[in-house]
């Protein structure tokens, strides 16, 4: 956290100087990572080290005959249950009024997707997606009707109360930001999920409690579906973690799809998705992005605003924690 915290403060100004005609940015240096030799089919890869538990579940659950859709439910699962955790589950950080509010989406290579957004007191936000889009004709329910259809599909639910961690950080935050809406970029580290099994099907899910303190009501990028996660297994599968204004606001997973369908190699479109993001974001000093993608071959990518973002990945030959590269070194 500290060495985020630590990249966030760096200068930023000589890029902004750097403008080209063009209208994007010019990078200050080139990416330095590259995944394209690479191949694995099964795969599964999540977003930040917390990914690492995740991923194992999600293996484990394809080995024992699980679908790919179970995979990647389950496997973030772990994440919305690990106490230690405070940017995803109801243990996560709350709004700047004090309230834990859920996001979450989930999608199948066929186009099937569900979310939820908004929601309060769920235990597994991820679960209620799917739940959305198995069994309702809708696509996202959020706010207190979620919390309803919660209720009547009788998932685990909580009492409303904040984790220890959650509540000694929020009164600190209280005292320092004095109810300020900021945006902050420390604090949230959602749980993106991709992953394709040995048929080729692939499937999807993103799980958060969102941005630190943000307003009550605020929903970014990871329930929104072609944002925070998008899967289309003719071609591949994208999840985004960060600041999710900046991420909707190019419909980053969609577009990075979108640019794979086209040709580019994930780590290509990846890297083009973050171009796109530094381009049109509206407060780059505070502006963290990153985003995964693979295809349906199993080659896969990620990319950054800035450094600090890795990922984990579980393929037949184990498992690791990839630093990604990003536009700023
Ligand atoms: C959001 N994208 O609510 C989420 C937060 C996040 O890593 O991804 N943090 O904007």
């Amino acid at each position: 956290m500290e060495g985020r915290r630590k990249f966030i403060k760096l200068s930023v100004l000589s890029t902004i100087a750097g403008l080209p005609l063009t209208g994007f940015p010019k990078s200050p240096l080139v990416s330095s990572t590259e995944y394209t030799a690479a191949q694995f089919k099964p795969q599964i890869l999540s977003t930040w080290n917390h990914g690492m538990a995740a991923n194992d579940k999600a293996w484990e659950v394809l080995g024992s005959g699980g679908t790919i859709l179970d995979a990647v439910e389950q496997g973030v699962m772990v994440t919305e249950n690990d106490l230690r955790n405070l940017s995803v589950g109801l243990q996560g950080l709350p709004d700047r009024e004090g309230i834990v509010t859920l996001d979450a989406s989930i999608m199948k290579g066929d186009g099937s997707c569900g979310a939820v957004a908004f929601v309060r007191q769920v235990k597994h936000p991820i679960s209620l997606a799917r739940k959305v889009m198995e069994k309702t004709p809708h696509v996202m329910i959020v706010g207190e009707g979620a919390r309803q259809f919660a209720l009547s599909e009788g998932v685990p639910m909580e009492e409303e109360k904040l984790s220890p961690n959650a509540k000694e950080a929020y009164n600190r935050w209280k005292e320092e930001a004095n109810y300020q809406p900021i945006i902050n970029i420390e604090n949230h580290d959602t749980i993106g999920m991709i992953g394709l099994d040995k048929d080729g099907s692939m499937a999807g899910s993103c799980t958060t409690s969102g941005l630190a303190y943000k307003m009550h009501g605020r929903v970014g990028d990871s329930p929104i579906i072609g944002a925070g996660l998008f899967v289309d297994d003719t071609v591949g599968a994208a999840t985004a973690t960060g600041l999710g204004e900046e991420v909707i606001r190019i419909c980053g997973a969609f577009l990075i799809v979108e640019l794979m369908r086209q040709g580019r190699t994930p780590q290509e479109a990846c890297e083009e998705a973050v171009k796109r993001a530094v381009a049109k974001s509206k407060d780059l000093d505070n502006t963290q992005i990153g985003f995964l993608a693979m295809n349906k071959e199993g080659s896969f990518g990620a990319h950054a605003i800035r450094p600090g973002f890795n990922f984990a990945q579980h393929h037949q030959n184990g498992s690791e924690l990839v630093d990604s590269g990003s536009w700023f070194k």
